[in-house]
């Protein structure tokens, strides 16, 4: 099969565990945020046609630090892997320390312009991703919804899920759109390629 977009040049910027630690405030960006285990850092790994940019993992919390990725000659132009949010078997000190890392990142970074939102397509909606969508309402941060996992559905639970996508992303105004994704099987790619270039005016 042939895909029409080509890889994003994606590089690794660096790993931030506190604010000050966060780039320069500059250019355009975009983060991943989405529970834990979704496949974030997978996503990018697609995207970018590289195994091993971003670390992922069968354990859920793999990624527990901000980490910056930019354009390859371009480091005005990046995106984000943001750790995922609920999971469970972290301690609490840990699950609050992410918390306001990421509540920081949000809040304050100008550079941010748009959030591309992560959910395993067997299980979209759960509690933190209704908290998640209100917290960046109340934040006034436009939301690109990723359906991903897709090669796990079969047609009748595909039409459930989008279904359950069609009822309740209109709770949301500032959900602008939502994309199938499947890593494996390259599913969506090039659309999610090319809203990822929109975004990033490249
Ligand atoms: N079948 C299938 N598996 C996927 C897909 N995307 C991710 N995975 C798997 O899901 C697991 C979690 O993926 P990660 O990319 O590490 O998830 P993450 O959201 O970065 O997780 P945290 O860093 O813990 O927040 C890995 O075993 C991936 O191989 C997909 O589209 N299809
Ligand atoms: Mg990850």
């Amino acid at each position: 099969m042939s895909y029409k977009s080509k890889p994003l040049h994606l590089e690794f910027s660096c790993a931030a565990t506190e604010s000050k630690l966060f780039p320069e405030d500059m250019g355009n960006e975009i983060a991943l945020c989405g529970r834990s285990n979704s496949g974030k850092s997978t996503l990018i790994n697609t995207i970018a046609n590289q195994k091993k940019l971003a670390k992922t993992s069968n354990t859920p919390g793999r990624t527990q630090s901000i980490n910056f990725f930019h354009l390859k000659g371009n480091d005005n132009k990046k995106i984000i892997d943001l750790p995922g949010f609920g999971y469970a078997k972290a301690s609490k000190a840990d699950q609050n320390s992410w918390a306001k890392l990421i509540l920081s990142y949000l809040k304050k970074r100008n550079a941010l312009t748009d959030l591309i939102l992560i959910m395993d397509m067997r299980h979209p909606f759960q509690t933190k991703d209704f908290e998640f969508l209100q917290l960046c309402e109340s934040l006034e941060l436009p939301i690109h919804l990723v359906l991903t996992k897709a090669d796990k559905l079969n047609n009748k639970e595909t039409q459930q899920a989008l279904k359950l996508v069609a009822q309740k992303s209109p709770e949301f105004p500032n959900i602008m759109s939502s994309i199938v994704f499947s890593a494996p099987k390259k599913i969506g790619l090039d659309s999610l390629t090319e809203k990822i270039k929109q975004l990033l005016e490249i």
